[in-house]
């Protein structure tokens, strides 16, 4: 790889990806893969915390890469591969569970989130899962990691898991960069917009995926929550729903909020909840046809996956080799 600055994100194959996880972070690797060299992994031990049917997660797996590529991610430019093909990723984690404390992952809000909503299966996967996150990170020696705001408590705990490494063994990790957007870090559930949009919710009203046929696009947006007040104007606090419409209306057309508010002045919410499904309709057809092509060549995607875990490989091993002697593990002869 080259001299540029590199990127490192990734997602969990845990079914279609939705919209919150599209404007959050994936149209941003989209954006940045021509600026830096970038590194996109399917973080498939990650979704192992969540008890998952083995043939289901082995088919969103391959699902998930063929998503990011139908998104505009250019497998020619940049990395992808699976994170189980690349050990380091378990090895690194371990090593950094015995430099993370208990205090600093009890306070993590997504352990706290999904402990309470997984009440029969709080296992210790969940409690270090930023390690391993942190883990992905820094053994790419990342300047930047594109996320959604969701994400930002776990990149800093990479960031202090890194510089307390660092403080004791000199400079082994680049300390990281989060890369949150301004508009679109937080796309809210549509049927309760003060909770994030979530693949894992029970309602399937309360988010759309990026492989939502277009019928159930636009219905979808026409029962998403709002108020009673008719009128379109942004004010996250007092008129949430609309104004999560209005975000994913700015971020799929590019259109400011006060070019929306006098392009809906006078009108109602019927005229604004189709606009934003046919806006999203139009956004994800080139998604979809792309998809649906990839998932026919199953060939394509597993040779991809096979480039892209060797060149991570090498690179992840290179850091992993630097830690275990610091640490004071001995090489092995
Ligand atoms: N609602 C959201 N708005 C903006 N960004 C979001 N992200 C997730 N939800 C939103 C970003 O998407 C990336 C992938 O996240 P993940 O696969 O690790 O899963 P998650 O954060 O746990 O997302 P979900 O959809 O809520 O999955 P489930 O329901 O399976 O837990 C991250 O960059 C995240 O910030």
């Amino acid at each position: 790889m080259s001299e540029r600055k590199r990127i490192f994100s990734g997602m969990q194959p845990t079914g279609a990806l939705t919209l919150g996880n599209y404007l959050g972070a994936l149209k941003n690797w989209a954006q940045l893969q021509d600026e830096y060299d970038s590194i996109f992994c399917v973080v498939d031990l990650h979704a192992l915390t969540i008890r998952r049917e083995p043939a289901r997660l082995r088919a969103d797996s391959l699902s998930l890469l063929a998503q990011y590529i139908a998104c505009g991610i250019d497998p020619e430019k940049n990395i992808l591969f699976l994170q189980s093909h690349v050990s380091a990723h378990a090895e690194l984690s371990w090593i950094l569970n015995c430099y993370t404390y208990m205090g600093e992952l009890g306070r993590m809000t997504q352990f706290k989130e999904k402990s309470a909503r997984h009440q029969d299966n709080i296992n210790a996967g969940l409690f270090t899962y930023p390690v391993l996150m942190a883990a992905d990170i820094l053994l790419y020696q990342t300047d930047l990691v594109p996320v959604g705001g969701d994400q930002k408590q776990h990149l800093e705990l990479a960031r202090d898991i890194a510089e307390r490494f660092n403080g004791i063994y000199g400079d082994v990790f680049k300390v990281p960069e989060p890369y949150i957007p301004k508009v679109g870090a937080r796309i809210m559930s549509l049927q309760e917009p003060t909770s994030k949009m979530s693949k894992s919710d029970e309602n399937e009203n309360a988010y759309i995926t990026l492989l939502d046929p277009p019928d159930a696009v636009i219905r979808k947006f026409k029962r998403a929550v709002t108020d009673s007040e008719a009128s379109v104007r942004f004010d996250q606090e007092n008129k949430p729903g609309i104004s999560n419409l209005m975000t994913i209306y700015s971020s799929v057309t590019g259109k400011t909020y006060d070019e929306i508010e006098r392009e809906f002045e006078g009108k109602g919410y019927g005229d604004f909840k189709l606009a934003v499904g046919e806006a999203v309709v139009e956004a994800l057809k080139p998604v979809q046809g792309r998809y649906n092509e990839l998932m026919s060549s199953r060939d394509y995607l597993t040779e991809i996956a096979r480039k892209g875990a060797e060149t991570a490989e090498y690179l992840a091993n290179k850091t992993l080799r630097k830690v275990y002697k610091k640490i004071g593990l001995v090489p092995r002869p």
